[in-house]
């Protein structure tokens, strides 16, 4: 039997570092049945858009498309654990497609989730899946330490990082470990020059 998850020390790690990895979170029969759900419609979604100039490594929104991701977002196991890192209310916004595709040299820039400033939506948490094997050769996610609590611009995208500095975590992962952030940790993720996929599906939700 799996050991029981230490909520305790998942929710003091979150709130210092401003993410946590959780191993093996999924089983192979959880990440398959992901896989299933997601890749044919993603396969179908990028066809539909094939003339138009849209990325393919991002798509947004899918489960608007599929009933089975839309009650993951909703319902999914991990979502009670998310109510509980964040300790507010959350609702699911969207669940997100995120390719680094082989010969892709940049990634994502350094960026956060939500704008911080007043109005805005300021609050949230991201669910990031891994369904390959990531690592920094094929694109793995970078988080700033602590960043969530550091005062920054009120923007998404943050410029002059030091992406090489001592408080920066590259998280290497395998298909069912998942990642969850707060909405407002600096995080970004590198290009993919492997020759292996590194595909991923995000859930996200905020406070509104
Ligand atoms: O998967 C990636 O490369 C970036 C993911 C990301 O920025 C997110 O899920 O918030």
């Amino acid at each position: 039997m799996k050991d029981a998850i230490d909520i305790k020390a998942l929710k003091e790690n979150f709130n210092r570092d401003g993410f946590i990895v959780l191993r093996d979170y999924l089983s192979s029969l959880e990440v398959s049945e992901l896989r299933d759900h997601a890749i044919p419609l993603v396969e179908r979604l990028i066809q539909s858009r094939q003339n138009t100039d849209h990325s393919t490594n991002l798509l947004k929104s899918l489960h608007r498309h599929d009933n089975w991701l839309q009650s993951q977002l909703d319902n999914g196991r991990h979502v009670p654990l998310v109510q509980q890192l964040a300790e507010m209310e959350l609702r699911g916004c969207s669940v997100a497609w995120f390719d680094r595709s082989d010969g892709e040299i940049t990634g994502v820039p350094p960026h956060f989730d939500v704008l911080r400033g007043q109005g805005s939506i300021n609050a949230g948490v991201t669910v990031w899946v891994a369904l390959d094997l990531v690592n920094k050769n094929n694109g793995c996610l970078h988080y700033l330490r602590g960043s969530h609590k550091e005062i920054y611009p009120d923007q998404i995208f943050v410029e002059g990082v030091e992406i090489d500095a001592e408080d920066v975590s590259q998280v290497e992962v395998k298909p069912g470990d998942v990642i969850i952030h707060n909405a407002l940790t600096l995080h970004w993720s590198g290009g993919n020059t492997s020759g292996m996929p590194r595909r991923a599906v995000s859930y996200f939700y905020r406070n509104f």
